[in-house]
């Protein structure tokens, strides 16, 4: 890939600027450096290896070369108050790009707020980072990476859950290049529902662990434990305690508590 290739890849497509590279640190940074000085929206970075690709809290998402697909939209048109969504339409483009090749039994679905999960397994995560001017939010800088062949997966020490790559689910060698085509094309036709009760109902029916007992540790490490009950419209996760009780989860991470020893 090159960025003329990548530009005939993407032709017809309604994105702004383009920007294909082969090694980069993060395709989220550049991406909102290039923000900074002004990249129209839905401007795309992307790149086919990164040396400090960035998860959420300080961690680090693995993109080694020749495997996997790193991509960052810039978009400038962006609701603030829906900004929790736009984690959501990256996790959704990929679902549901891949469950066109899915059995309808094992789709793929989001971990709440971000990870896309196949046959329970990780295989993609999204970044979405507020970028702003003052107190005016200027972007949202929407980072996707997803694993397509196995020399994406990482090491499976050190991870804070297992993974798995579109080739291990889909079971068939992937067109890395036409399956960025297909998630940016199904990205693009979600984008005008951000925020609706549609787009929260999409996403609630796509929510993995639903009905089951988990745990969610919160951004300050405080944990909730409930059965996941679905979402709220601003789509905030609603838990359900034994007595009925809800809370609600802001922002966080899930994740599966065992059955067994939630017996209390
Ligand atoms: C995420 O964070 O899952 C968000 C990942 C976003 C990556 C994209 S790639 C394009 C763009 N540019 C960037 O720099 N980032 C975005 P989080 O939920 O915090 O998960 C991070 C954790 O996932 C790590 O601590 C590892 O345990 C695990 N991990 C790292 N690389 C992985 C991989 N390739 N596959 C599965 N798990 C991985």
């Amino acid at each position: 890939m090159n960025q003329f290739e990548f530009e005939s890849l993407l032709t017809g497509l309604p994105l702004g600027k383009l920007r294909y590279y082969g090694k980069v640190t993060s395709t989220n940074e550049l991406a909102a450096r290039w923000a900074e000085s002004g990249a129209p929206h839905l401007s795309l970075v992307a790149a086919d290896e990164q040396s400090e690709g960035r998860g959420r809290l300080g961690r680090r998402w693995l993109t080694p070369p020749g495997s996997a697909l790193a991509f960052t939209l810039i978009l400038t048109e962006v609701q603030p108050e829906a900004a929790l969504m736009y984690n959501a339409l990256g996790a959704l483009a990929v679902c549901d790009t891949l469950n066109q090749a899915l059995p309808p039994m094992l789709p793929a679905q989001v971990k709440w707020p971000n990870d896309v999960l196949a046959q329970r397994k990780k295989l993609a995560g999204v970044l979405a980072e507020a970028h702003w001017q003052g107190d005016r939010l200027a972007a949202i800088i929407l980072g996707i990476g997803v694993n397509v062949s196995p020399g994406s997966l990482p090491p499976p020490g050190g991870l804070n859950f297992p993974a798995t790559c579109v080739e291990e689910v889909v079971g068939a060698e992937v067109d890395r290049w036409g399956l960025l085509r297909a998630i940016l094309e199904t990205l693009l036709e979600l984008l005008p529902h951000v925020g609706t009760p549609d787009f929260t109902r999409l996403w609630q029916m796509r929510l993995a662990f639903r009905g089951e007992w988990v745990q969610a540790r919160q951004e300050d490490e405080t944990l909730l434990e409930g059965y996941l009950s679905g979402l709220n419209p601003d789509g905030t996760l609603r838990l359900r305690d034994r007595e009925g009780h809800f809370a609600t989860v802001q922002f966080g991470e899930v994740s599966l508590r065992p059955v067994d020893s939630s017996s209390n």
